[in-house]
């Protein structure tokens, strides 16, 4: 089944797009140049998860720390939740989605537990994602803003913030430690214990992309590159060259655990600057 249209958003410099779909951020330019990424292969079906944009991956990260959970990346990037909430503050518009046990197809019965997602688009993107436990046992989960960045060619970014932290490198499954910026010159898919200010310099499109988050303690980089990029049918062949995905969250060694009653933020913002 197709989706319901996204909602459209317009600010003095930006214009986006989101569904209720996922809460699924889709696409994202300011002052008219793209910098979220989305794939022209991307489906639109339910059930199926947006290729672009910022999937919510949760309850879990890829197949989750049993290394066998599907949907990947969790069932809330291809549920449906509910707005709360959307009202316009100073140059910014803010969307508030909500989603529980009843509105996700693959939650267990009887979890109790919500999550409230607040969208701020204006002059910067600004996420921040809570998960509370409204039930009287603990409940544990992985989360990630799985975000997909516009670059002008991924071989020639920088991307600083990142020196000196350790990282499961899912590539080789080898545990490194980052030395310098990182650059990417083949299939990368890392996995850094270290989040917070990461920044994505961009030679070819002239700007720099900031990245600062809260609540996080891992900061995802991945690029497919060519052959897994051609191995995705939602993916172009050609498209791994002008992406890369930044993400937040927390995973394998520092997912979270809720107490009862206890709620979690991560939080992602991203602005555009000059070089
Ligand atoms: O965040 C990187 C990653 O975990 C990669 O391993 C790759 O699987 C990517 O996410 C995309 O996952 P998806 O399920 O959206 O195709």
């Amino acid at each position: 089944m197709t989706l319901d249209a996204p909602r459209q958003i317009r600010t003095d410099r930006s214009v986006a797009e989101v569904y209720d779909y996922g809460a699924h951020v889709w696409s994202w330019a300011l002052d008219g140049e793209p910098v979220l990424w989305t794939s022209a292969e991307s489906v639109f079906e339910q059930g199926k998860a947006l290729r672009g944009g910022v999937p919510i991956c949760w309850p879990w990260f890829g197949p989750g720390r049993t290394g066998d959970l599907t949907p990947a990346h969790g069932f809330a990037r291809i549920s449906d939740w509910s707005l709360d909430g959307r009202v316009d503050v100073a140059d910014a518009e803010v969307l508030t989605y909500v989603l529980g046990p009843d509105d996700a197809p693959d939650a267990l019965p009887g979890e109790r537990w919500r999550v409230t997602y607040v969208v701020s688009i204006g002059d910067d993107l600004d996420l921040a994602l809570t998960v509370e436990n409204r039930g009287a046992t603990p409940f544990s989960y992985e989360v990630a803003l799985h975000t997909y960045l516009t670059v002008g060619d991924v071989r020639q970014v920088a991307i600083a913030g990142l020196d000196g932290a350790p990282y499961l490198d899912k590539v080789t499954r080898a545990r490194e430690v980052q030395s310098g910026d990182v650059t990417i010159t083949a299939e990368t898919d890392r996995v850094y214990d270290r989040a917070g200010e990461v920044v994505v310099t961009d030679p070819v499109l002239g700007r720099l992309l900031r990245i600062s988050t809260d609540g996080a303690a891992n900061t995802v980089v991945w690029n497919p590159w060519v052959a897994k990029a051609a191995a995705m049918p939602d993916f172009g062949d050609g498209e791994w060259s002008g992406m890369l995905c930044i993400e937040a969250g927390n995973m394998l060694e520092s997912a979270v655990t809720l107490e009862p009653g206890a709620s979690r933020t991560v939080r992602y913002r991203l602005a555009v600057e000059g070089t």
